[in-house]
């Protein structure tokens, strides 16, 4: 069997010549050189993006799309072993899909090529797991081939993600799989046009089939794939790409599923316990993720990563927990307007479309993007600036501040790091969001700002925000009427703003999504372990308190059980992990028992609950059957704290 033809050939050979010492990826560092189009433009500050990172932040929006044999085994991480035979689906259309996603006012979208499951959605040279294998199209489908070209079509970016984790190659752990992937990502990266995202994840090594073994495999994750000379494969083969992994070379992790980037969120970091040198995943010390660093080391903006529905893949279970338009409207302000992106999960059914509802869902919410932004009330107003830059030359001034432009700015003289912008309107403009960007290719130089109203013949403090960067949405609490707004910005050099933006936002129905579960009261529950005297009634009661915010934790067994003060029927069991985002205690590996005594118990299921550190959010154990008992028992297969905010049994 021929692996590569003779250019991929050279290509992997000057790829291999090449790869050395990260002081070798020039763009990295690159002063993007486009800071000095304008005369007498203040200089950079700190870290700048490079030319694709700046093409990212222009993206804003994109959609990861997860469709392989593990929605046909209504999992979240396959373990490597599904039968191809089950991937088949009947209705697949990807126009449908990535429509849709468009219709969000989405701009691109990642197809996931391989999962964690190891099946690959393309025909690869490099394993025998892979869609050539399935039934669909005869084995002679392409998934990856398909939402390609359905992207070209519909005028989207396109993307993959192939993960490195594979449960199922017998090689992973070895050296030897490491070549595999690559040669997994030379293919994805030769075969399918431009892509803008190389997505790679964090999550990699343990439990798998790995070809029939069913074994634990573990990886030393700072050094096992090689990552700086595995992503100079990216950057040879498809240099625009940008990369994405915990802490990419582009893009980096925004430190949970929600999609949600704290309060403050630097588009720059330090890479703690690694400064000074290039990203690594798996190697460093991640805790400011989320917030970045002021002045930090490298330009790393953050993805906010969260799924329409609960879970990644299709579950039919989940078909009443799409999220709300408000909850996405929500999200979108605190990523795209966190100065990141937004990389929402799609989840094809099984039938190899998209839900109605979610359909529905994503059409709403770009319609209510369209509506928002549709007009910018900034542009109504009389803009005064306290200060500006070279003000004879006339190309620093307020008109740059509503043009839509994200490069023209109003800049400040270098020695002026206090200013502000007054808008005065004619009639009272009512707003509930505003809107600042910074022209980042000067970097991210303001500090912070705050906006004023004038009211009662005084200033008065409305909002105050840090971290402005490439886009910051300050959403209020309510909307305002004011004829006069004044924003003033703080920064440690001159200062580059290029968009103030006003808008109103429509009153959203809070409706929180629900979940279509009936599940029983819990009234007459009681709560046991294994070590009685080491607990109290009230701690384990938080188990069953229907309150999230609280939870119960043992050291000291390794189960809980419940008894029902009488006999139940039930067809699922809901187990809700701490929910202080830590994951803490979470089981990742459970047994799930019953029994009508107490006394002797019947194993009724057992399993794993994928990704539950990432995302820590209800796990639904689906039984076989319908089983009948007065008590339950959840226990860990591993050793460890067990943390339990809430259990549900439901009919
Ligand atoms: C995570 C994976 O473990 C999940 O299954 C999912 O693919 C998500 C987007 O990334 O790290």
């Amino acid at each position: 069997m021929r692996l590569f033809n003779k250019q991929q050939l050279l290509i992997l050979a000057a790829i291999l010549l090449s790869t050395g010492s990260y002081a070798q990826h020039p763009d990295h560092t690159l002063n993007p050189g486009h800071t000095s189009d304008i005369t007498g433009a203040p200089e950079p500050y700190g870290a700048l993006p490079t030319a694709r990172q700046l093409k990212w932040q222009e993206t804003e929006m994109y959609c990861i799309i997860h469709f392989t044999p593990t929605t046909f085994q209504n999992k979240e991480w396959g373990y490597g072993d599904a039968d191809p035979a089950i991937f088949n689906p009947k209705k697949f259309n990807a126009l449908q899909i990535v429509n849709a996603a468009k219709s969000g006012g989405f701009k691109g979208i990642v197809y996931v090529a391989k999962h964690h499951d190891g099946f690959a959605l393309w025909p690869t040279k490099t394993a025998a797991y892979n869609i050539s294998e399935s039934p669909w199209k005869d084995g002679k489908g392409d998934m990856v081939r398909e939402f390609q070209q359905a992207a070209k079509q519909t005028g989207m970016k396109f993307g993959v993600y192939c993960s490195p984790w594979d449960r199922n190659n017998p090689a992973y752990g070895t050296p030897a799989y490491l070549t595999i992937y690559r040669n997994q990502l030379q293919e994805l990266y030769t075969n399918y046009g431009e892509l803008f995202m190389s997505w790679h994840d964090g999550a990699n090594g343990g439990d798998g089939s790995y070809g029939g073994k069913n074994e634990k495999r573990k990886v030393d994750q700072s050094n096992y794939y090689d990552w700086l000379n595995t992503w100079e494969i990216t950057r040879k083969l498809q240099p625009n790409a940008s990369i994405f992994s915990d802490i990419g070379l582009d893009v980096r992790w925004v430190g949970n599923e929600k999609g949600i980037a704290p309060e403050t969120s630097w588009s720059t970091i330090t890479l703690k316990g690694n400064e000074g040198k290039p990203p690594m995943p798996g190697f460093l010390e991640d805790s400011n993720l989320g917030s970045g660093t002021r002045g930090g080391e490298q330009w790393i903006p953050i993805e906010g990563d969260v799924s329409l529905r609960p879970g990644w893949f299709y579950h039919a279970e989940q078909d009443g927990q799409v999220k709300t338009v408000a909850e996405l409207f929500n999200i979108y302000c605190k990523s795209v307007g966190h100065g990141g992106a937004l990389d929402l999960g799609l989840s094809p059914t099984t039938e190899g479309i998209l839900h109605p509802k979610d359909v529905n869902t994503l059409a709403e919410f770009g319609k209510l993007l369209k509506q928002v932004f549709a007009h910018n009330l900034a542009k109504e107003a009389k803009i005064t600036l306290s200060n500006i830059r070279n003000k004879q030359a006339g190309s620093f001034g307020a008109a740059n501040l509503t043009d839509a432009s994200r490069y023209s700015y109003w800049a400040t003289d270098d020695a002026v790091h206090s200013a502000w912008a007054q808008l005065d309107f004619k009639r009272p403009a009512k707003f509930s969001i505003v809107q600042l960007r910074e022209n980042i290719k000067l970097g991210q130089r303001i500090d912070s700002v705050t906006v004023e109203v004038f009211k009662n013949h005084k200033w008065e403090l409305l909002a105050k925000a840090t971290s402005i960067g490439a886009n910051r949405i300050i959403r209020l609490p309510e909307p305002q009427s004011s004829a006069k707004i004044r924003i003033h910005v703080y920064a440690p050099v001159a200062i580059a703003l290029s968009e103030i933006g006003l808008y109103l936002e429509p009153e959203l129905k809070p409706m929180s999504a629900q979940n279509s579960d009936v599940a029983y009261s819990k009234t007459n529950w009681k709560a046991s372990v294994s070590t009685p005297s080491a607990h109290t009634q009230l701690e384990l009661k938080n188990s069953i308190d229907n309150n999230k915010s609280t939870f119960f934790e043992t050291k000291s067994s390794n189960y809980i059980d419940l008894d029902f003060g009488k006999s139940l029927t039930f067809s699922a069991v809901g187990y809700l992990p701490g929910q202080d985002g830590t994951a803490t205690g979470a089981i990742e590996k459970y047994e799930l028992f019953s029994s009508t005594d107490g006394k002797k118990w019947q194993k009724i299921a057992s399993g794993e609950f994928s990704n539950i550190k990432a995302n820590p959010i209800l796990q639904r154990i689906t039984l076989a059957a319908k089983t009948t008992a007065r008590y339950l028992r959840l226990q860990n297969s591993e050793d460890g704290l067990l943390r339990i905010a809430e259990l549900e049994v439901y009919k």
